[in-house]
C-alpha cells in the first residue's frame, strides 16, 4: 500500500468569513492617487503585501518556481518573494527572478548578530533560522509564507485577511499547526524574539515547525475569534493525508502541500506520454496523489523549463525528464524493500505517534484515522 504523503491546507471563502468579521470582509476603500496611473491597476494596489517562499537549494528552488507561477497562473495582486541560501546557483537565481518581484539572498553566517548568535548556539536550525527571516521584510505590512513544496490551485489572496499567526491544523497533529502556510506580520521586533527563543529553547521536532508551534503557543486556544476561519467549520477542513477524506473535501482545496520525504521534483517526468514517473527511493509511480503531482510536472515543463533553459545556456543540468531512450521496465528491487512496519498498537503514546506519522508511518484506520483526528478538532473548537 503506498502512502499518501500528501495533505491540503483550508481557505475559506470570503461568504464564509463574512459571516464572522464583516468588517474585514467588505470592500476596503483605497484611496487612488491620480497622478501615477500606474498605481490605480489592481497589481499596484496591494504593494506592500507578498507571498514568501524560501529555497535553500537547486531543488527547493525549482518547487519555489512551481509554486511562484502557480500565485502568477492564480492572478495573485501581491507581491512575489523569495528568500535563497548561499548554495542556490546563479542561473536558478536568474529564474528565480523571472517569477518573483524580490529574490533576498539570506546568507545566515555573515547576517545580523542575534540570527549569527542563534546559529551558533543551535547549528542544527540553519535552515530555520533561515526561514525566520520572513519576519525581517519590513517593507511589507503583512505576508503569507508557503513551503516550495506547495502548489496553488486557486487564488487564494483572501489569505491576508487573516491576521499574524493564522495557520492550518498540522495533518497528523491537530494541535500543532502546520508551518508549511501561514500568515504573518513581518517585525523586527518578532524576528529577535524568535531568534532568542531558538537558540534558548531549540525546536522540539528540529524544525521551524516545533518552534514557531512553541513561540505562537496558544494558537489552539486563545483567541479563537482570529483563528476561527481554519476550524470553525469542520467539514471546509480539508487537512486530510489520505483518499477517502479527500473524496469527501478535496474538492475545497487551494493548497496542496507535498509532505514527506519524497517531493515532486524527486519523481521523473515523461514528456512524451506525459505520465510521472517513480523514483529510486519510492519505486511505486505515484505514491502522492497522482493528480496534484501531473499538475506540478505540468506546470513545471510548460513556464518553469523554459526559464531554467534559458538561465543555464550550454551548461547541463537536471531537467527531471525521462531520457527517451532509457528502458522502460519494472524496478527489480522492489519487492526487496523492507515491508511497511505493521498495523500501530493501539496503545503508543501521542510523541511516539507524532513520531511515527513524521516518519511517514500513519495509522489510516487507527490513531490517525480521520474520526479520531476530528474528534481532535471538536474537542478544541469546544
Ligand atoms: C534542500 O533544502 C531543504 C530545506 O530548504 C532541505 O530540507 C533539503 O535537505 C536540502 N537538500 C539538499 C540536497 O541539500
Ligand atoms: C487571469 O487573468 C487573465 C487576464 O485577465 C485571464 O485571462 C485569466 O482567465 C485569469 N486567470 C484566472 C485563473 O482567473
Ligand atoms: C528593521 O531592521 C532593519 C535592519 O536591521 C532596519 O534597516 C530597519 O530600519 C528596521 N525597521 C524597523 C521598523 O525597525
Ligand atoms: C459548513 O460548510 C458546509 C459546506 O462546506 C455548509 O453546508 C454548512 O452550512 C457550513 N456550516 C456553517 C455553520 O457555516
Ligand atoms: C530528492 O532530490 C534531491 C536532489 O534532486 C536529493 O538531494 C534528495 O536526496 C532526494 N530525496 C529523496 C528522498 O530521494
Ligand atoms: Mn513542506
Amino acid at each position: 500500500m503506498g502512502r499518501k504523503m500528501w495533505g491540503l491546507i483550508p481557505v475559506f471563502d470570503c461568504s464564509q468569513l463574512l459571516l464572522l468579521c464583516p468588517s474585514q470582509c467588505k470592500p476596503s476603500v483605497l484611496s487612488i492617487p491620480t497622478t501615477d496611473a500606474r498605481v490605480a491597476s489592481p497589481q499596484r494596489t496591494m504593494a506592500d503585501q507578498a507571498f514568501v517562499t524560501l529555497a535553500t537549494n537547486d531543488s527547493y528552488a525549482k518547487g519555489a518556481m512551481v509554486l511562484g507561477q502557480s500565485l502568477r497562473n492564480h492572478n495573485t495582486t501581491r507581491k512575489l518573494v523569495v528568500l535563497i541560501g548561499p548554495h542556490v546557483a546563479e542561473p536558478a537565481r536568474d529564474a528565480l527572478h523571472s517569477i518573483f518581484d524580490e529574490v533576498i539572498l539570506v546568507n545566515v553566517m555573515d547576517s545580523g548578530d542575534a540570527a549569527n548568535l542563534a546559529l551558533m548556539k543551535r547549528p542544527d536550525l540553519g535552515v530555520t533560522i533561515t526561514k525566520l527571516h520572513c519576519w525581517t521584510l519590513v517593507q511589507y505590512s503583512k505576508c503569507v509564507f508557503m513551503d516550495a513544496d506547495t502548489l496553488v490551485l486557486s487564488n487564494i489572496d483572501e489569505l491576508f485577511e487573516r491576521e499574524e499567526l493564522s495557520a492550518a491544523p498540522d495533518p497528523g497533529w491537530p494541535d500543532c499547526f502546520n508551518s508549511g502556510v501561514f500568515v504573518f506580520r513581518p517585525s523586527n521586533e518578532t524576528h529577535e524574539k524568535l531568534l532568542a527563543f531558538c537558540a534558548e529553547k531549540g525546536s522540539f521536532d528540529g524544525g521551524d515547525q516545533g518552534i514557531l508551534n512553541s513561540y505562537f503557543n496558544t494558537w489552539a486556544t486563545a483567541d479563537i475569534s482570529k483563528h476561527l476561519p481554519f476550524i470553525y467549520n469542520l467539514s471546509s477542513i480539508a487537512i486530510y493525508s489520505y483518499l477517502p477524506a479527500f473524496k469527501q473535501y478535496g474538492h475545497d482545496a487551494k493548497v496542496v502541500h507535498f509532505l514527506g520525504k519524497v517531493k515532486p521534483w524527486n519523481y521523473s517526468y515523461d514528456t512524451q506520454r506525459g505520465e510521472v514517473r517513480g523514483h529510486s527511493a519510492s519505486p511505486e509511480p505515484c505514491q502522492m496523489h497522482p493528480d496534484y503531482l501531473l499538475q506540478w510536472w505540468q506546470l513545471y515543463a510548460a513556464s518553469v523549463l523554459p526559464l531554467l533553459q534559458k538561465a543555464y545556456g550550454d551548461a547541463p543540468f537536471s531537467t527531471g525528464f525521462v531520457e527517451q531512450r532509457v528502458p522502460e521496465k519494472p524496478q527489480e528491487d522492489v519487492r526487496e524493500q523492507p515491508k511497511p512496519s505493521p498495523p500501530a498498537a493501539r496503545t503508543v503514546s501521542s510523541q511516539e505517534r507524532k513520531q511515527r506519522w513524521e516518519a511517514g508511518h500513519i495509522d489510516y484506520l487507527g490513531d490517525d484515522s480521520f474520526s479520531n483526528i476530528e474528534q481532535k478538532l471538536n474537542s478544541f473548537l469546544k
